[in-house]
């Protein structure tokens, strides 16, 4: 059986400067935003974490940089932020330009939910990430692979099941 040829979510047509990344998906305002800007739009909170890496063992790092729950909340992302059951059906993917991209649900970093501190560095140890680009931290994460480095890209939307119309609320 062959897949349909259309991609479901077509990438932004605007590739990002260096060190910057896109919000996109369903979203109201689609948006590229600096390391800069996330430094000089957000409270800037510091997480000391360690992570395992299957090849590399413990890693510990600083980093500083805002939450991804309120940056994302300028791409004003396609739900009714007073409907809970509407929020917990949403997933973010997060790539990086190499091409490795990890997945979260909205519920895990929603303060209803999970309310995990997952920042977006804007820091890591004594580096400023202005070049290399931001770094996802899931401090409530054992292993290292969804630190994702480098980040090119944040995509939003909710996962829909053919046929079924979703309960308010
Ligand atoms: N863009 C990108 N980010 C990535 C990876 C990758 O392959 N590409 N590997 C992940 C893995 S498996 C680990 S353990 C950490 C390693 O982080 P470190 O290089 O700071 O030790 O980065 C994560 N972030
Ligand atoms: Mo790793």
């Amino acid at each position: 059986m062959s897949r349909p040829s259309a991609a479901p979510h077509p990438m932004p047509v605007t590739t990002p400067a260096p060190g910057s990344f896109a919000l996109w998906g369903d979203v109201a305002a689609p948006t590229a935003l600096t390391v800069a800007e996330l430094r000089e739009g957000w409270e800037q909170h510091r997480a000391d974490v360690v992570f395992d890496c299957a090849t590399a063992g413990p890693q510990r790092h600083t980093f500083v940089g805002p939450l991804l729950r309120e940056v994302m909340a300028a791409a004003r992302p396609g739900f009714d932020p007073a409907r809970r059951k509407e929020r917990s059906r949403f997933l973010l993917s997060v790539s990086g330009g190499d091409g490795h991209h990890a997945v979260l649900s909205w519920a895990e970093i929603d303060a209803d939910f999970g309310n995990a501190a997952v920042l977006l560095a804007t820091r890591m140890d004594d580096e400023e990430l202005d070049t290399a680009g931001t770094q996802l931290v899931v401090p409530s994460d054992r292993c290292g692979a969804r630190y994702v480095s480098a980040v090119t890209a944040i995509w939003i939307g909710a996962h829909q099941l053919p046929g079924a119309s979703p309960s308010k609320g």
